[in-house]
C-alpha cells in the first residue's frame, strides 16, 4: 500500500500513557473505590443486573502488580459509526496483551458485533497492529451496527468464546453498544462463562460522556477537522464578502459537536436543538433569528455570515416532529402504495393535505418544495421519515430567504451549503485521541487482567496532561437508568444532551449576539500533530469550560 508521508511519521509517534500506567505492567496495581450505585432507578437496575450491580469504582495505581498469571484470549469488536483514534484503541489493548504474556492472544471480530456472532475474526500479530498505529478509520478490522442484545445472540456469542478459549470481549462503541456491553456482561455472568465484557466510549457524537466518562473519542479529532474547514469558509466568506454559509454538522441527535465548532469559530449563527426543544422554538421563530442577524450585517455592510446548524435539529422542533408523526402515521402500511401511485406532486400534495392536521399543513406549507418531497421520498425499512437526511442547511436558508422577502429586505442574501460529518470520522487522530484510545485499550486490558466484568475503561482528568491523567474503571450498571424504548422499559446508559446550564453553553450563549453581528471569526487551523505543546495536545474548548478551564 502506497503510504503519504504524514502516515510513515505517524508510525513513530509513541502515545503518551496516563502517568500511573507507564512503568511497565509489573508495576500497575489496583485500588477499589466505593461500591457503585445506578444514577437512577436504582432498585431496578439492580434487579435486572444481579451479578455485575453495585461493583466498585477503580483506579491504577503504580504498584506490585498483583493480578493472577493467566493466559489471556481476548476479543474485540468495533461497534457503530467510526470514530478516530478506535485503532489506537487496539493498539493499546494488544500491547498491554503482549506486554503481560506472548502467550496471550487477541483477535479482531470483522464488521462489528455480527463478526462475533458470525465467528469472523483474525488473530492480530505485530505486522498487523503496527499497519494501522496512530491511524484513522475502523478499517483494521471494520465496524457494523448490529445489535448485541437478545439472549439468542448471547448464547452464540458464549459458543464462539467457548470455541477459541475467549477469556474477555472489549466492545468499542456508544452509549447503545456499551449498554449491551453490560447486558451481555451480565449474561456472561450468570451463565458461568468466566467471560469478561469491558466497554471502551466512543463517539463522534461526544453523548457518551456523564461524571465518569469526561469524553468519548473521536470527538476532539472530529471537531478539530469541522472546526478547520468552517475557520477556512469563514475566512473566505470575510475575503469576498457574498455568501451567507449554511453548514450542517454531524451528531444525529446531540448538539456538543455544532457548539464545540462554534466555541472554535464564533460564527454569526450557531443553531442549538436542546435549546430549540426548551424554547419549543419553532420554525419560523428561528428563521426570524437567523434573518434578524442577516438584517443587522447587512446594515454594516456585510452581506456575509457564516451559520452552523446542527445534523438532529428538525427533531428537536416540537412543531416539525409532530409533523413527521403525522406522516409515519399518513402513509403506514398499504397507504405508501397507494400515495405512490398517485401521479404528479400537485395529486400527492392534495392527498397530504387531506391527511395532515391543520396545525401540521401549517408547518408543511412552508417548506420548500425540494424538502416537501424529501419528506415522502426517503423513508426508512418500516416506512418511516429519514429525519437525519433532511437537508436542514438548505430548510434553514430557504426560511431565512422567506423571511427577508416577508419583511421587505432589499439588502443581499446569496446562501451557500455545506454538510460536514464522513469528513470527520477517520481523520488521523489528533495526539489527544492517539493519547486517550490507546490509553483506553491498554487501561482495558488492566481491568481484564485484574478480573473486572461489566466494565467501562474510565480515562479522567483529560483537561490536563497525560502524564496527570487517571486511569481506572467504573461499572457500567452505574450508568445506567430506565427509560421508555419501543414500547418497552429498557435499562440504558443515559444519553448526554448539551446542558443549557453547563458551562460551555453558558460561555455560547454570554458571546453569541456579538457573534452575530459582528465579525469575531477564529481560525482554529488544521490539526497539527507535530510542534509546540499548547498547539498539538490542547483538547476542545467543551473539557477546558467543562474543567473551569
Ligand atoms: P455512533 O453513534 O455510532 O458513533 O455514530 C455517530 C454518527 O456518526 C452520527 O453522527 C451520524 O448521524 C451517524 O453516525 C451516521 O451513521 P451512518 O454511518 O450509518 O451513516
Amino acid at each position: 500500500m502506497n503510504q503519504s508521508p504524514l502516515q510513515k511519521a505517524r508510525y513513530q509517534y509513541s502515545p503518551k500513557l496516563p502517568g500511573m500506567l507507564r512503568n511497565g505492567i509489573s508495576e500497575i496495581c489496583v485500588k477499589e473505590g466505593n461500591a457503585t450505585q445506578s444514577v437512577a432507578d436504582q432498585e431496578k437496575i439492580a434487579a435486572l443486573f444481579p451479578n455485575t450491580y453495585g461493583e466498585k469504582e477503580i483506579t491504577f495505581e503504580k504498584g506490585e502488580n498483583t493480578s493472577a498469571a493467566k493466559k489471556q484470549v481476548v476479543g474485540v469488536i468495533l461497534s457503530g459509526g467510526q470514530a478516530p483514534g478506535g485503532h489506537n484503541v487496539i493498539c493499546g489493548l494488544y500491547d498491554a496483551l503482549k506486554a503481560t504474556s506472548k502467550e496471550n492472544v487477541l483477535y479482531g471480530f470483522k464488521n462489528g458485533p455480527i463478526g462475533l456472532l458470525e465467528d469472523n475474526y483474525v488473530e492480530f500479530d505485530d505486522a498487523y497492529i503496527d499497519a494501522y498505529r496512530n491511524t484513522g478509520g475502523f478499517d483494521i478490522i471494520g465496524s457494523g451496527r448490529t445489535k448485541l442484545e437478545t439472549e439468542e445472540q448471547f448464547a452464540v456469542a458464549a459458543k464462539v468464546c467457548e470455541k477459541h478459549g475467549i477469556t474477555a470481549i472489549v466492545i468499542i462503541g456508544g452509549d447503545d453498544s456499551n449498554t449491551n456491553a453490560a447486558v451481555l456482561a451480565e449474561y456472561f455472568a450468570a451463565h458461568n462463562t468466566g467471560v469478561q465484557v469491558i466497554g471502551c466510549p466512543k463517539t463522534i457524537d461526544g453523548d457518551l460522556k456523564n461524571e465518569d466518562i469526561e469524553c468519548s473519542f473521536g470527538f476532539d479529532t472530529a471537531t478539530k477537522t469541522y472546526s478547520e474547514l468552517i475557520g477556512n469558509i469563514e475566512r473566505d466568506a470575510n475575503s469576498a464578502k457574498k455568501y451567507w454559509h449554511f453548514v450542517k454538522v454531524m451528531g444525529r441527535s446531540a448538539s456538543h459537536v455544532a457548539l464545540e465548532c462554534a466555541l472554535e469559530t464564533q460564527p454569526n449563527i450557531c443553531l442549538i436543538s436542546e435549546e430549540v426543544a426548551a424554547k419549543k422554538q419553532s420554525l419560523s421563530e428561528i428563521a426570524d433569528y437567523i434573518a434578524d442577524a442577516v438584517e443587522k450585517r447587512s446594515a454594516n455592510g456585510n452581506n456575509f455570515g457564516v451559520a452552523i446548524i446542527p445534523e438532529g435539529v428538525v427533531e428537536f422542533v416540537p412543531e416539525f416532529k409532530a409533523l413527521i408523526a403525522e406522516i409515519n402515521e399518513l402513509l403506514a402500511g398499504n397507504k405508501t402504495e397507494e400515495f405512490n401511485a398517485l401521479g404528479s406532486w400537485e395529486e400527492k400534495y392534495a392527498f397530504i393535505e387531506k391527511g395532515l392536521t391543520a396545525e401540521s399543513m401549517a408547518v408543511f406549507a412552508i417548506l420548500p418544495q425540494t424538502i416537501q418531497q424529501q419528506l415522502f421520498l426517503e423513508r426508512d425499512p418500516h416506512g418511516n421519515v429519514q429525519v437525519s437526511l433532511i437537508e436542514s442547511e438548505k430548510l434553514f436558508s430557504a426560511l431565512v430567504a422567506d423571511k427577508l422577502a416577508e419583511r421587505g429586505y432589499t439588502g443581499k442574501f446569496n446562501a451557500l451549503h455545506h454538510f460536514f460529518g464522513y469528513e470527520g470520522r477517520c481523520a488521523f487522530p489528533s495526539n489527544f485521541d492517539a493519547d486517550y484510545c490507546y490509553s483506553l485499550g491498554y487501561n482495558a486490558f488492566m481491568l481484564i487482567q485484574y478480573g473486572y466484568n461489566g466494565y467501562l475503561s474510565k480515562v479522567s482528568n483529560l483537561s490536563k496532561p497525560a502524564e496527570e491523567w487517571v486511569a481506572g474503571g467504573m461499572p457500567i450498571t452505574k450508568m445506567m437508568n430506565i427509560e421508555r424504548r419501543n414500547g418497552e422499559d429498557k435499562p440504558v446508559i443515559k444519553k448526554a444532551l448539551v446542558e443549557l446550564d453547563g458551562k460551555p453553553f453558558k460561555y455560547f450563549e454570554a458571546n453569541r449576539d456579538t457573534w452575530a453581528v459582528e465579525t469575531a471569526y477564529t481560525y482554529p487551523g488544521a490539526i497539527q500533530y507535530y510542534g509546540p505543546t499548547e498547539v498539538c495536545d490542547l483538547t476542545t474548548r467543551t473539557l477546558a469550560l467543562e474543567k473551569g478551564e
